[in-house]
């Protein structure tokens, strides 16, 4: 029996192996949904958790720990002009990065999606972690660069019920290159979400850096923040689970910790840090009652809440009466009249997790900016080097809970864009070109999920903009929006929203991955994402320098000051930004990122999970076989087989194979390349206008003869020598 590192070793791309399966599912000449998932089964089953659909690389989540990532195989799959080799996530990041070395594209991104806990965020660091270890490994900014994985996760994910460590954020992470070498990288992220910090839904956790206040930090530290065991916040017992024992992404605070200082935070921004997380908690434990008339109480008189006020005002550096001023009452300012209102005991319940959440999200913000201070070192003389560029796309995959709200909305949205993204590429690109460069083709068939998109991003009468309409009317409620867009899309007016006729708060959306209900229920709220003046004053004028900057409050001389004018910057932008709703700004980001991977020329990695039970060895077929009728999986093998999913310019195409003939100068770019190719007898290659169209198949046969043409080349030259010697 070989071990898998073995099997790795001998196993060939071209051939079906002796096991009866394929390492490409395009070549089968006959391929079926029941072959395809088969195939992938028995692949599973020896722990082959990759496979290529032509240049698609799928993965399936082991769940376990595998032999797949050894030193032995890390090197197999370094700079290697062989590409015989079987598929492997590695395999994507060789070719990723010898497109860089050889300057064949300026421009790259790695796609990775699948629904959440099929393993997209365990592969981006395995890809990033081999792109590090193939340009070197051992400076200090890519070591710094690895080190930004754990700080994010630590702060951006969690327990749910389909992932134990599940990204609560998206992000894409751009490495700059040049001549090989890692000169930078710039982290961008999506929507955080945030109302984890104070809400939970059944079986799910917090975020994991809560969680490792308790487990790692010395007891005289957690007095110092005045900690006490976790099983004594309410921001953590939410779901009413009490087991909290940490099954995190495995990492701990002295990881996190360790991660910091590698980054350039400072001891006394870690110490800020720690204390706002410990603020957040206490805060979270604050009780309110009412008085006689309803409305929340001003005095506090409870022992506990007395001393829990002091802890927050303490950790926040803030006066404790105005906290408790800013979470009871609104003042507000008319006609040159300061009018003080009393808040009811839900407003201020809503008050004191509005400042938790922003708190949260402005500290992850921070820290996101702080990171990319460090990682974007400028390069000097940018203008003599070609800088090429690799991103990694990193989201929140596809989900379905019971309860699905604007949260769900949102990553689901991001998951529909990414498979925009994907169709657009694969298919109506596909065609496109092939008629702007004169290609004979046979019209390749799609299905699409522009529709869906549409009545989510449509201006005026989409999703979106409706929720923004209602979150600018005083009067709306979470109801009155449900009703609108039951009036406008309901009742077979748009084909992917139905109306939940038994709830008044619900209405279902057709995914491309299936139907979801949402609960509409703080939608207006999530969307409008207000605080209160008040609480921004108090916080602007806090004593501490990291809250201060947070809430761009004015900057002391501190260390975090300096350090951050750059941070201080994008902060006041962000301000700007933040007069937007969540919605808008949130559509806007995804654009962003859209126009960003438009540009570039991507590589695709899908990731399916075996089953819902996040087990070892355990192959779910019908659960699978969803994954792979949803994300269009058969129709791009069919798509990739007939298409020609290679094309290059002419320049790339003579500065790529120019070796395997001689040429002419004479020739015009488009004889050079025929030239070529008619030289290499290889068939069923097109020529448009200005590039080469090649199956997917081609460069492996090209590179073969690459192979050949060189050993020949060094076999003449050692001639050439034994005679002249
Ligand atoms: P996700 O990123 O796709 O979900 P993860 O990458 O977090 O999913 O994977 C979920 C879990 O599956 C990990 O914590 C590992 O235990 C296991 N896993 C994934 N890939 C591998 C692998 N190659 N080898 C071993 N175990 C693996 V989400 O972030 O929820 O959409 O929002
Ligand atoms: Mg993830």
């Amino acid at each position: 029996m070989l071990t898998q590192e073995q099997q790795l070793l001998v196993s060939d791309k071209d051939t079906l192996s002796k096991d009866g399966h394929y390492d490409d599912l395009a070549k089968l000449s006959f391929l079926t949904e029941d072959i395809l998932l088969e195939q992938l089964k028995q692949r599973y089953e020896k722990d082959l958790i990759y496979t290529y659909l032509g240049d698609i690389l799928v993965a399936v989540n082991p769940f376990h720990e595998t032999s797949l990532y050894t030193t032995k195989i890390r090197d197999l799959y370094r700079y290697s002009t062989d590409i015989h080799k079987p598929p492997h996530v590695y395999a994507l990041v060789d070719l990723v990065y010898r497109n860089v070395c050889h300057g064949i594209y300026n421009q790259q991104c790695c796609v990775i999606s699948g629904e959440s806990g099929s393993g997209k965020t365990e592969s981006t660091k395995l890809f990033l972690k081999q792109l590090m270890y193939l340009c070197g490994g051992s400076s200090q900014l890519e070591q710094q660069i690895l080190q930004a994985t754990p700080l994010l996760e630590s702060f951006g994910n969690a327990q749910t019920v389909m992932n134990n460590n599940s990204s609560r954020f998206g992000k894409y992470i751009a490495l700059k290159f040049v001549n090989g070498k890692v000169i930078g990288a710039q982290i961008s992220d999506y929507l955080l979400e945030k109302s984890r910090v104070v809400t939970q839904s059944p079986g799910e956790r917090n975020f994991h850096i809560f969680c490792y206040l308790f487990d790692y930090l010395p007891s005289e530290v957690k007095n110092m923040l005045c900690l006490h065991t976790k099983y004594d916040y309410r921001y953590l017992l939410t779901s009413s689970s009490t087991d909290l024992q940490h099954t995190g992404a495995g990492n701990s605070l002295d990881e996190v910790v360790n991660a910091m200082g590698l980054l350039n935070f400072t001891d006394k921004e870690q110490h800020s840090m720690f204390r706002i997380l410990s603020g957040i908690l206490t805060i979270g434990n604050l009780e309110f009652s009412t008085d006689d008339e309803g409305f929340t109480r001003q005095n506090f008189d409870e022992e506990k809440t007395k001393n829990n006020l002091v802890i927050i005002a303490n950790m926040f550096g803030v006066n404790s009466d105005l906290i408790m001023e800013c979470l009871t009452t609104i003042t507000t300012l008319t006609r040159n009249e300061r009018v003080t209102r009393k808040f009811s005991l839900q407003s201020s319940q809503d008050a004191r997790d509005a400042l938790s959440k922003h708190l949260y999200a402005r500290l992850f913000s921070w820290l996101i900016g702080k990171i990319n201070e460090t990682l974007n070192n400028p390069y000097p003389s940018q203008e003599f080097y070609q800088i090429a560029e690799i991103g990694l796309l990193d989201i929140y995959g596809f989900e379905h809970f019971e309860l699905n709200s604007f949260e769900q909305l949102c990553i689901n949205l991001a998951n529909e864009q990414i498979q925009y993204f994907f169709n657009q590429h694969i298919f109506r690109m596909e065609m496109t070109e092939y008629e702007s460069e004169g290609i004979v083709a046979e019209t390749l068939s799609f299905t699409d999920n522009h529709s869906l998109l549409e009545l989510f991003m449509a201006k005026p009468l989409g999703i979106l903009s409706l929720l923004d309409d209602e979150s600018r009317l005083p009067k709306a409620t979470d109801q009155t929006f449900v009703e609108k867009l039951n009036y406008h899309f309901g009742t077979n007016k748009h084909e992917c929203y139905s109306i939940n006729r038994n709830n008044k708060y619900s209405f279902t959306v057709h995914h491309y991955a299936g139907k979801v209900s949402y609960c509409a229920l703080g939608f207006l709220e999530k969307n409008r994402d207000t605080l209160s003046d008040s609480v921004v004053d108090m916080l602007k004028n806090s004593q501490d320098d990291l809250i201060r900057l947070l809430f761009h409050g004015n900057p002391s001389d501190g260390t975090i000051h300096l350090n951050n004018r750059l941070q201080h910057r994008t902060a006041a932008e962000k301000d700007a930004r933040n007069r937007l709703t969540v919605g808008a700004q949130y559509r806007n980001s995804l654009q962003v990122l859209m126009d960003r991977m438009c540009a570039s020329h991507p590589v695709f990695m899908r990731c399916l999970k075996p089953n819902q039970q996040k087990q070892a060895h355990l192959f779910d077929a019908t659960f699978v076989r969803a994954q792979l009728r949803y994300c269009g999986m058969l129709e791009t093998t069919r798509i990739r087989k007939e298409g020609y999913s290679v094309r290059l310019t002419f320049e790339e195409f003579i500065r790529k194979y120019g070796f395997l003939s001689r040429l002419r100068s004479s020739d015009s770019p488009l004889n050079t390349c025929r030239h070529i190719l008619e030289e290499t007898k290889l068939s069923e290659w097109q020529l448009g206008k200005t590039k080469v169209f090649l199956k997917y198949y081609h460069p492996e046969q090209l590179e073969k003869l690459m192979n050949k043409y060189r050993k020949a080349a060094l076999l003449i030259q050692r001639i050439q020598r034994g005679h002249t010697a």
